[in-house]
């Protein structure tokens, strides 16, 4: 049943046993891991993208997550343009509020603090929140719901702009965000988030863009259906290049705003394509396990030419692919990452091991297989001296290919 609307869901994935993506172990802690099956499908009556089953909120997102959005120049550079531009467009009056959901270690609400806006990150992981409070953001450690809406209202007043990025999508309990948003927002305020764009999943067969935390993969029509659902109406969409493809959804009151005409369009462009039918959907399903089968084939012929092969960015993504491609250690003995929660465990499920990013130059790899293939460009010109010493970059997104 459709976690929105109670449609019926039509199952076209089914990606398998899988870890959870975040959840990096311990050399001896692998016994104890976490494993559920993920399987995806999209509904009938409002086209939402979704997983059959969810995993308990708390398992995923706890004072240990490793993730950090600072991670990336790149992002880094999104979020605090992203920030003056809500500052720009949006804060009218005197004394704007800004809250934003899944705040992380607030790199996005640094630069509303620098401008002296009054804000409030509202986030669940103890360790990203105290880093954003080192910097000064205010923080609430809280999971965002219907309660926590109204609380925050009550002490700070109505929220101009309610933001979030890379949150939305992790949260199958949507019908209490949005009466908590509700609670929240100023009569003429907007709800403005951004996620992995279905569009793109399937353009570029980013099907690791599919795993425990991203419940939903959206679309301007599953999210147009969605927001009429609640009292809102999608009166704005962009498409950003970030994060292999995502678009911005803004959200109004309904009746409050005059819808654009890229809503319109990029409504008309994906019924134009048939993004959400069945027969696209299927057809994904192929590709995915064609690309699975094609990289453990490169893989092996790579292990089998004695070429020193090594993973580069732990991502949650690609427990995904890991996972379901049975990509494990004898493929990829290790994976070089920047993040020091991640360095020195496990990958989920693959138990590959991550190791710092500083131990590189000296592994002296002639393939890289590029995990974090949404920041090919910032990485690739990082690491120019690989490519120029001989080394080369092995890819999966949209088609397996070494660069
Ligand atoms: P990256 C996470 O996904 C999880 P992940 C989450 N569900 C989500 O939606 C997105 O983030 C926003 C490392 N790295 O951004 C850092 C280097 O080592 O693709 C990260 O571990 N060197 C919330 O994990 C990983 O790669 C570098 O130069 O798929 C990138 O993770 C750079 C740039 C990154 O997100
Ligand atoms: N916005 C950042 C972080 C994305 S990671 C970025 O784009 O880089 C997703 C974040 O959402 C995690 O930090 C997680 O703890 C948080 N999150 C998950 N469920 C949430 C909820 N119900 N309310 C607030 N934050 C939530
Ligand atoms: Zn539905």
């Amino acid at each position: 049943m459709c976690r929105i609307c109670g449609g019926v869901v039509n199952e076209f994935l089914d990606l398998g046993r899988q870890p959870l993506s975040d959840a990096f172990v311990e050399p001896d802690e692998t016994a104890d891991e976490f494993y559920y099956h993920l399987r995806v499908g999209v509904c009938e009556s409002c086209s939402m993208v979704q997983q059959l089953a969810e995993v308990p909120r708390e398992r995923m997102f706890h004072d240990s997550y490793p993730y950090v959005s600072s991670g990336s120049v790149r992002m880094r550079e999104h979020f605090t343009r992203t920030a003056h531009d809500l500052l720009e467009r949006e804060s009218t009056g005197s004394d704007p509020f800004i809250v934003e959901i899944g705040s992380n270690d607030g790199t996005m609400l640094a630069a509303v603090r620098a401008a002296g806006v009054r804000h409030l990150g509202v986030e669940p992981c103890g360790g990203v929140a105290d880093v954003a409070r080192a910097a000064g953001v205010r923080v609430r450690s809280a999971f965002f719901e219907e309660a926590v809406g109204a609380e925050i209202a009550a002490q700070d007043g109505p929220a101009n702009v309610v933001f979030a990025a890379n949150t939305i999508c992790h949260i199958p309990y949507l019908d209490s965000i949005f009466r908590g948003i509700d609670a929240l927002l100023a009569p003429d305020g907007v709800f403005v988030f951004e996620d992995p764009y279905l569009g793109d999943v399937i353009e570029k067969n980013s099907f690791d863009q599919i795993y425990d935390e991203h419940f939903y993969v959206f679309s301007a029509r599953s999210v147009q259906a969605m927001a009429r659902r609640f009292g809102f109406e999608l009166v704005d969409v962009r498409r950003l290049p970030v994060h292999g493809g995502e678009v911005r959804y803004t959200l109004a009151r309904a009746g409050a705003r005059t819808p654009s005409a890229a809503v319109a369009a990029l409504v008309a462009s994906e019924d134009a394509r048939g993004l959400a039918e069945l027969s696209t959907l299927h057809a994904f399903a192929a590709e995915v396990d064609r690309i699975s089968r094609d990289l453990v084939l490169q893989l092996e012929k790579l292990r089998d030419s004695g070429l020193r092969v090594a993973g580069y960015g732990a991502t949650a993504k690609s427990a995904t692919v890991t996972n379901y491609a049975g990509i494990g250690p004898d493929l990829v003995p290790c994976v070089f990452d920047t993040t020091p929660a991640k360095q020195g465990r496990l990958m989920p499920g693959s138990h590959i091991p991550v190791r710092p990013a500083e131990e590189f130059a000296e592994y002296g790899a002639d393939r890289l297989l590029l995990f974090a293939w949404n920041h090919a460009e910032e990485i690739i010109a990082k690491e120019k001296d690989f490519a120029r010493g001989g080394g080369r970059w092995l890819l999966y997104v949209p088609e397996v290919r070494l660069l």
